[in-house]
């Protein structure tokens, strides 16, 4: 396990993780499942705080680095931690929202004082930790729905297990591996398939804060590595920082990249172009993949055998899928439906939602919400069955969220919240805003709401409307408020109102 300026064998690792476990539990013998949130860039000390956790039969809640403080505290609020772990970095975000509810607050574990190098305390080697059974809580990832807040999935560690396992066994991954961890780790993406399998397989994880796109094709020339994961946008990022290169460096690059054995893409649909883009640059034809929080990954494109571009294969080792119909019917083959998963790495419950969590299966099968179509033997995702859930970057944001937010702006009287399809970020998000005065700003607005909610949910591009399209039932349009924001929508803006405010930062 590497980060910049340090790294931790495995041995050192356990040992780390066990100090943390007993720190955590400060004298108890037991956490009893109580969730423990923390906040830590993507590096040791956040690793050695989840296994902590888990040692010491804690639920691990990690929280967003890029969240600002209001969506931090609605996390503490949900899910009501026994503790907050904080790293100095990003301490000043959480720790007053903490004490200020009386949470017991811990800074990060300090490796360089006490950990790695420090001789092991002969306390902490023997002294009991629980035994923590397969079927307790492990996990708790917020995430957005098209009801309400952000949601906490609560995975079991047997849930956890079968994700990485049904990975592990897919992608052929062993001890030899080497993977580049740029992703953030409050997802399944980074958090199962890239740091997940590596620690189970006892591969080496090398541990970049935040993605940058010249330091992964430096790290690639360096070579050494075996495999890579990210998200559409990052492989757009990357190709368009290939472009800019001068050709010695393009050389180096593409050569350093076509040594690793596996790329992988997915949390939101990667563009053909893309693909094919990344294939001329590297050699590489992408893996892609389809997961969701709720289920970790579901189908995938095979490692070894044909990869259609466009397609995301075929449900993954020990993922059961089916495609139904409005009624739950399964659709005729060669037919769309909804996607529906079930298997041992489908999530527990929605965090004290129970009837959501009702609301979410279907005779046991979890619904996605996406709809997909088989198409020669391997699925194509078609789209989501609600427009109120958008993807930008591979983030899930929920429409409705932005909406009651901005709302609560003095000068918003009413307003929709869209997703407009982008060829970098999949999704942007664009909101039409009906002022109640004159004169709104639509950066001012953006700058409002930065302090309020995460920084891929702030609407990119802010119009100004006299009314919101709606239909006879009085319902807004989302179909119509979207093509006020594509290029053709000029025709559009006309059946409601003209702009007089547009900000595309
Ligand atoms: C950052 N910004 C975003 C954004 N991320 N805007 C929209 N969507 C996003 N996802 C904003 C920044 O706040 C900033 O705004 C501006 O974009 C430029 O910032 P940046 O520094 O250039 O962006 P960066 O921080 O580099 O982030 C881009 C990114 C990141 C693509 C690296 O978004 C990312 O890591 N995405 C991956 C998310 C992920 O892991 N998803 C997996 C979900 S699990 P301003 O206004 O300040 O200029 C899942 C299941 C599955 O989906 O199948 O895996
Ligand atoms: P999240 O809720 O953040 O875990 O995101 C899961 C959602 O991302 C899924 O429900 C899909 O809508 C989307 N998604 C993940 N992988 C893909 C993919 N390869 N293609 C299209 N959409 C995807």
């Amino acid at each position: 396990m590497t980060a910049p300026g340090a790294s931790l064998t495995y041995g050192q690792l356990v040992e780390a993780s066990r100090r943390e476990a007993h720190r955590l539990l400060d004298g108890a013998s037991d956490l009893q499942d109580a969730r423990v949130a923390f906040l830590a860039p993507p590096g040791l000390e956040w690793v050695v705080t989840l296994w902590g956790v888990w040692q010491a039969g804690g639920m691990a809640v990690p929280l967003a680095a890029s969240h600002p403080p209001p969506e931090l505290a609605y996390v503490l609020d949900d899910a009501e931690p026994a503790v907050v772990v904080a790293h100095p970095e990003l301490e000043a975000r959480v720790r007053p929202a903490a004490e200020s509810r009386g949470i017991r607050f811990l800074p990060a574990p300090n490796l360089s004082a006490s950990g790695a190098d420090a001789p092991p305390a002969a306390l902490d080697r023997e002294a009991a930790l629980p035994d923590v059974a397969l079927d307790r809580p492990a996990l708790m990832i917020y995430t957005s729905g098209t009801t309400g807040r952000a949601k906490g999935v609560v995975t079991t560690h047997a849930n956890v297990d079968a994700q990485i396992e049904s990975l592990v066994d897919a992608w052929a991954w062993t001890r030899d591996d080497r993977i580049l961890l740029v992703l953030p780790l409050h997802h399944v993406h980074g958090i199962v398939n890239v740091l997940g399998c590596a620690l189970w397989s006892g591969a080496l994880c090398d541990i970049h804060p935040r993605f940058d796109a010249l330091e992964v094709w430096q790290r690639f020339a360096a070579g050494g590595l075996t495999l890579f994961m990210a998200v559409p946008t990052i492989y757009a990022r990357l190709i368009a920082s290939w472009d800019a290169a001068s050709s010695a460096e393009r050389e180096a690059w593409s050569a350093g990249a076509r040594q690793l054995r596996l790329m992988v893409s997915g949390s939101a649909a990667l563009p053909v172009s893309v693909l094919e883009r990344w294939e001329d640059i590297t050699g590489h034809r992408l893996l892609e993949r389809y997961g969701m929080t709720e289920i970790g990954m579901g189908l995938g494109n095979p490692l070894a055998g044909p990869r259609r571009p466009g397609h995301v294969g075929v449900p993954f080792p020990g993922v059961e899928m089916r495609l139904v119909d409005e009624d739950g019917a399964a659709v005729e083959p060669g037919r769309p439906g909804e996607i529906e998963i079930r298997g041992p790495s489908v999530f527990r419950e929605y965090w004290r939602r129970p009837n959501e969590t009702v609301a979410a299966f279907r005779d046991g099968w979890f619904r996605t919400g996406d709809v997909a179509v088989l198409d020669h033997g391997s699925y194509r995702i078609l789209g989501r069955r609600s427009v109120d859930i958008i993807k930008t970057g591979a983030e899930k944001v929920s429409a409705l969220e932005v909406e009651e937010t901005l709302r609560q702006h003095p000068g918003v009287l009413d307003c929709a919240v869209v997703g407009v399809p982008d060829p970098d970020w999949g999704e942007r998000v664009c909101a039409a805003v009906v002022p109640r005065t004159r004169g709104l700003d639509g950066e001012a607005l953006k700058e409002w709401a930065r302090d309020r909610l995460a920084p891929y949910k702030l609407p990119r591009s802010v119009l100004a409307v006299s009314a919101l399209p709606r239909n006879a039932m009085g319902k807004v349009t989302k179909p119509a408020v979207r093509r006020l924001f594509e290029p053709e929508g000029s025709t559009a803006r006309s059946e409601t109102a003209p702009p007089s405010t547009h900000t595309t930062p």
